[in-house]
């Protein structure tokens, strides 16, 4: 780690705060702090000097892709709901952030709401929507609140409401809370859930920037992707670029749990390395044990070895090495953690929350935890490693949504970095880590 360090002297990235620039900055009750701080600077200036179409090319060239997980470019989801035909369009705000270990987009919310609501009107302006809706997590109490008290503020001072500026656009923002449910995250199932019916995922296509929200075009954004935008349109998308790569400009919000010696929220320019993140934000493994993997982007992320520490964190260089950077949290192991006994929890967070649609996942994550289990319980033979990865493919090919097609995510990175580890515990009986109900290895 010396060496590293040594070697990158002088060229370490500082933390870049774009999103997060006012959190924790600025009283987030007060509408007048947010405009001190800039804030609806970029909502004037789009209303009164941008043409819809400008919104748009400012986006694209900025580069700017969602950060819930799926990195879609934002510019092109804006256009195509733009373009489509409908009596009339949505706005819709993801902010059901519940991946285990995720809480960038409640600092976000909590901290800086107007941000929110500033990005959310521009939408509305740029593809010709009246309404919002913002999907909080019901547990999110104090950020409903917030958001709450933010928009009555926003329309007392004619940021929200009927002729916005005196400009022919009107627009206004409602809340809705989620109930516990993980998989109204999953962009459909929330559409359905603001609609009145059980959260269950629709088939796509046709996808919501076509059919969405009661059957009209809706544009649908994470909380971290809008919280961008103002700051996009006040900077422009030259400067976004300057942070980041080329295919991945900006900044990345990442959540930092496990076996560090700092936990909590960091904001850092795209293609920073784990390597970084763990050593410099995180002030390094906890005293006396080393690094030994992270789980990306909570549940439906990837596990990330050691031997990807140095890999740069942006979606393409991540997906070139086969992994996926998630949605941001960090869940940072060392090596007295049993991998069986990661892939179980994870994959036993997917046994609750699938909605049970289609049986590839209501029955694949099931059969997934049961063979984990007797792995842990020293039950289990090889042949049983092959079923898990049988399982994992076939619920990446035939599940509906994105819960069941990453669900066996876990099971394939497992047996792809660390098989050894997880034949231990089938072969000679042992858990390496010595987690497992069974005799550690000594
Ligand atoms: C039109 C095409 N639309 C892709 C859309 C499609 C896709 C979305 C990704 O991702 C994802 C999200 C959640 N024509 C299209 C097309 N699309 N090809 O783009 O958009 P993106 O990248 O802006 O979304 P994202 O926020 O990075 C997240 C699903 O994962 N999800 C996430 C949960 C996230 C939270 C949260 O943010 N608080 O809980 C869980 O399943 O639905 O699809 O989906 O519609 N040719
Ligand atoms: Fe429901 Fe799972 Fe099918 Fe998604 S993949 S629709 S969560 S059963």
């Amino acid at each position: 780690r010396i060496a590293w360090l040594s070697a990158r002297k002088g060229t370490l990235p500082a933390e870049q705060r774009i999103v997060l620039e006012r959190a924790g900055i600025i009283d987030p009750e007060s509408i007048e702090d947010y405009i001190v701080h800039d804030g609806y600077q970029a909502l004037v200036k789009t209303l009164t000097t941008m043409t819809p179409a400008d919104v748009i090319a400012e986006l694209e060239k900025s580069g700017l892709r969602g950060r819930g997980g799926a990195g879609f470019p934002t510019g092109t989801k804006w256009k195509f709901v733009s373009k489509a035909n409908g009596k009339k369009k949505y706005v819709v705000c993801n902010a059901d952030e519940s991946e285990p270990g995720t809480f960038k987009d409640r600092l976000i919310l909590e901290g800086d709401p107007h941000s929110i609501i500033e990005a959310m009107t521009i939408a509305g302006y740029t593809i010709g929507a009246s309404e919002g809706y913002i999907y909080i997590r019901g547990e999110y109490t104090l950020a409903q609140e917030r958001m709450f008290r933010a928009i009555l503020k926003a329309r007392e001072m004619g940021f929200l409401g009927k002729n916005i500026f005196d400009t022919d656009f009107s627009f206004d923002i409602h809340i809705h809370s989620g109930a516990g449910a993980y998989i109204c995250g999953e962009e459909t199932a929330l559409i359905e859930s603001i609609e009145g019916k059980p959260g269950i995922p629709r088939a796509r296509p046709p996808f919501p920037t076509t059919n969405g929200l009661w059957g009209m075009p809706t544009l649908v954004n994470n909380v971290e992707t809008l919280a961008n935008v103002p700051a996009i349109l006040r900077h422009g998308a030259i400067w976004y670029r300057s942070f980041g790569t080329p295919s991945s400009p900006g900044t990345k919000v990442y959540t930092m749990l496990g076996n560090v010696n700092v936990t909590g929220v960091v904001e850092v320019p795209m293609g920073i390395t784990l390597r970084e993140i763990v050593t410099i934000y995180a002030k390094g493994m906890k005293k006396g044990s080393s690094f030994k993997l992270a789980q990306t982007g909570g549940s439906s992320g990837s596990v990330i070895p050691a031997s990807l520490q140095d890999t740069p964190m942006d979606f393409d260089s991540f997906s070139k090495a086969g992994v996926a950077l998630g949605s941001g949290a960090l869940l940072i192991c060392d090596e007295d953690t049993c991998v069986v006994d990661l892939a179980k929890t994870l994959l036993n967070f997917f046994r609750v929350e699938s909605c049970g649609k289609c049986n590839p996942c209501r029955i694949g994550t099931q059969r997934a935890f049961d063979i984990l289990t007797s792995i842990t319980e020293g039950t289990a033979s090889l042949k049983d490693l092959d079923t898990l990865l049988e399982l994992s493919s076939n619920m990446a090919q035939m599940s509906n949504c994105g819960l069941g097609q990453t669900a066996g995510t876990p099971l394939t990175d497992i047996l792809k970095y660390f098989r050894a580890e997880v034949e231990a515990h089938i072969r000679l009986k042992v858990c390496p880590a010595g987690v497992c109900p069974m005799k550690p290895y000594i």
